[in-house]
């Protein structure tokens, strides 16, 4: 009887165990050098734009991308750096982004009126189909108290000087979920600061696919 109990037992913690998923191997990220931890912007080209003279930097001197815009006259410009992925995204079930972003600067009181929105940090991610036809997640941030113009660009407040962490499965959202399926090449990443005069920064850019 009491070995009939233990076999009855052992069946039952063979089912239980079973039954839970194995662990999961660890995901490697799309993104090659998101840490920046030999302190150098390699796999990554570096943009900027603007219509005046400005100041500009971009480096990884410390370990993380850190972007620097002055200028004199109110006048915008951006810099940062993409990195192309081109990854096939069909079948997938999870795109996990996620990153540590710094604001230090950011001269404008918000995020501007120059009918797209300017920021001192955001990323775009940009999904291609067959034709080319594209879909751009975006998600920026402003300084703490900044007002939003343009809500639409998925603003964040962050305090200045403070890192603050990112994480978000873009295939969370059914909105993002059904564009992604029909632009399911994941073409890029950029990251970026836009403005008049700005400071911020990245670190640890990671994008995790199941
Ligand atoms: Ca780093």
């Amino acid at each position: 009887m009491k070995k009939f109990s233990v076999f009855l037992l052992s069946i039952l913690l063979i089912t239980l165990i079973s039954g839970c998923n194995p662990p999961q191997p660890p995901q490697e990220s799309l993104i090659l050098n998101g840490g920046f931890d030999n302190n150098t912007l390699d796999y990554w080209t570096q943009l900027h734009g603007t219509n005046v003279s400005d100041e500009w930097d971009i480096n990884a001197n410390n370990g993380y991308i850190h972007w620097y815009r002055s200028v004199t006259s109110g006048s915008g410009g951006s810099v940062g750096a993409y990195q192309d992925i081109n990854y096939d995204l069909t079948g997938k079930t999870e795109l996990l982004l996620s990153f540590d972003v710094i604001i230090y600067n950011q001269q404008l009181g918000s995020d501007g009126w120059a009918g797209v929105g300017e920021y001192p940090a955001g990323v775009n991610i940009f999904f291609e189909d067959e034709s080319g036809n594209q879909y751009v997640y975006e998600k920026c941030f402003l300084k703490e108290g900044s007002p939003i113009n343009y809500p639409e660009n998925n603003v964040s407040l962050i305090p200045l000087d403070t890192w603050y962490q990112f994480e978000f499965d873009l295939m969370s959202d059914p909105d993002i979920t059904s564009q992604i399926a029909s632009h399911p090449i994941l073409k890029q990443i950029k990251v970026f600061g836009s403005g008049w005069s700005f400071e911020g920064g990245m670190d640890n850019i990671k994008l995790l696919v199941r």
